[in-house]
């Protein structure tokens, strides 16, 4: 189905191309296809309809490169950021029926410790920054939804439930995206599941779109050079030649921008999405420029004083269970251990400098966490060579309360059970009595209020 680009030159009008769809088939349902073919219904299924004197292969083109280069690089660190979850650990991923997608690449590192933020930063703000090009290619393409007759052979139909899954595919990867960073949980079921799916259909549309129409982009790149494009104006702007797709108007109004207008709104989108979002990945001042960004703008001074994702009144953790009695059960090969918070602060305690770095994007500065060695505590429960932790919260229920780290990153030293930050005591929001900070770890897997670990050997 692949059609070499070199033979468009041969085709005319709708394309030889088509016209050998049509003449596929018995006659009876040639006869049927030809006359639908020549009674469109009115509206958008007459090409007549479509009257921007934009619209052409090369404008597609170009949106489809940057799409083309954006998405694979949130594609893979999408994929980047499931390997750092350590799915493969019993409990870390709970989705169900993952079979094969559940495949993980590699023991995630803890070096280096800004691994996780720069990934994450890059998929959330890189998405975000796409979404004004993602809408401009699907304007470009627009007439090509309202194909006319909808189905015309069996390749057509194959060719158009790709394109449903592939725009269908690209939508709801985009939108659980956003409405996640949003903390705006209006579709049903876990937003992890739903996203890691949804961009599984999207890619494997995507990679068989790319498949079909690489050789026309690069065809339809080469047909103008974009430096001119830049220095057309209004004025002069005149509709691309007639193409095979269709995607040029067969009566193209007169133009009211230039396709150097087209592609700096498009471009204005884009910057205009990094500036209102980057800054929630790079922390410090610079989050006060994060206007898109949930959670208060002003996390309140002093040393707890950086963002928390979620309050311990929000996790339903009490402050008598966070007082005195308060105990950390530690478990393992030589049984069990119940430590107080005097007991952890008279053990070798360690300063990390560590960034919190959340899957939603956002992540603080490096911050100044003291604590115990996770190694130390894995000695104590006399599981030196820990081969994982399972790390158990006050918080009861739901994804946050739990999480299973990986012997790598026990070992690290700079792995720490944090009863300190920034030379004061944590803040009952940032986890009080003791949380866990791990270098290049997913947020998420920072357990607060932190009451039970289990050492495996
Ligand atoms: N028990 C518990 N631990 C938790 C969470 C939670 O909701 N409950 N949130 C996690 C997430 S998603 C992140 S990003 C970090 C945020 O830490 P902070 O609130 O101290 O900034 O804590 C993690 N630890
Ligand atoms: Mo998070």
């Amino acid at each position: 189905m692949v059609r070499d680009p070199g033979d468009m030159s041969s085709g005319q009008g709708s394309g030889e191309w088509e016209g050998r769809e049509r003449n596929a088939g018995p006659a009876p349902l040639r006869r049927a296809v030809g006359v639908l073919e020549d009674h469109p219904p009115p509206g958008p299924f007459r090409p007549a309809f479509w009257r921007s004197p934009l619209r052409g292969p090369w404008l597609t083109a170009v949106f489809a490169l940057v799409l083309l280069v954006g998405i694979t690089v949130v594609f893979l660190t999408g994929l980047v950021s499931y390997a750092a979850y350590n799915p493969d650990l019993p409990g870390n991923d709970t989705k169900p029926d993952k079979g094969l997608l559940g495949f993980y690449l590699f023991a995630w590192p803890t070096r280096p410790v800004w691994l996780y933020r720069l990934n994450q930063g890059v998929h959330v703000t890189l998405g975000l920054v796409l979404i004004p090009v993602l809408l401009g290619k699907l304007w470009s393409v627009l007439p090509k939804l309202f194909t006319w007759p909808p189905l015309r052979s069996p390749a057509q139909a194959l060719e158009r439930v790709s394109l449903l899954l592939l725009v269908g595919g690209a939508l709801f990867t985009f939108v659980t995206g956003v409405l996640n960073t949003q903390y705006w949980y209006v579709f049903p079921g876990s937003f992890y599941t739903l996203h890691f799916y949804g961009a599984w259909v999207f890619m494997a549309a995507f990679a068989l779109h790319v498949g079909l129409k690489f050789g026309r982009m690069r065809q339809a790149l080469r047909s103008r050079r974009l430096r001119d494009e830049l220095r057309t104006d209004t004025a002069a702007t005149v509709p691309e030649p007639p193409d095979p797709d269709g995607l040029v108007s067969p009566a193209p109004d007169r133009p009211s921008m230039s396709r150097r207008g087209a592609l700096g709104l498009v471009g204005a989108g884009a910057l205009t999405m990094l500036a209102v979002t980057v800054g929630q990945s790079i922390g410090g001042p610079l989050r006060k420029t994060a206007l898109l960004a949930p959670r208060g703008q002003d996390p309140g001074p002093g040393p707890n004083g950086f963002q928390v994702n979620k309050t311990a009144a929000a996790a339903g953790v009490e402050p008598q269970q966070t007082g005195d009695g308060w105990r950390l059960e530690l478990s393992g090969g030589a049984g069990a251990r119940s430590l107080s918070r005097e007991d952890l602060l008279g053990m070798p305690q360690h300063t990390a400098h560590l960034p919190i770095a959340c899957v939603e994007g956002w992540s603080t500065a490096n911050q100044a966490w003291t604590g115990v060695r996770l190694r130390d505590l894995a000695g104590l429960a006399g599981v030196p060579e820990a081969s994982s932790v399972f790390v158990e919260s006050l918080e009861e229920g739901g994804a946050f309360g739990q999480a299973r780290l990986r012997g790598n990153q026990v070992a690290d030293g700079d792995s720490l059970l944090a009863l300190r930050v920034n030379g004061a005591d944590l803040s009952l929001d940032h986890g009080y009595p003791a949380r866990v900070i791990v270098p290049a770890n997913p947020g998420v897997h920072n357990t607060k209020w932190v009451t039970r670990m289990t050492f495996q050997a």
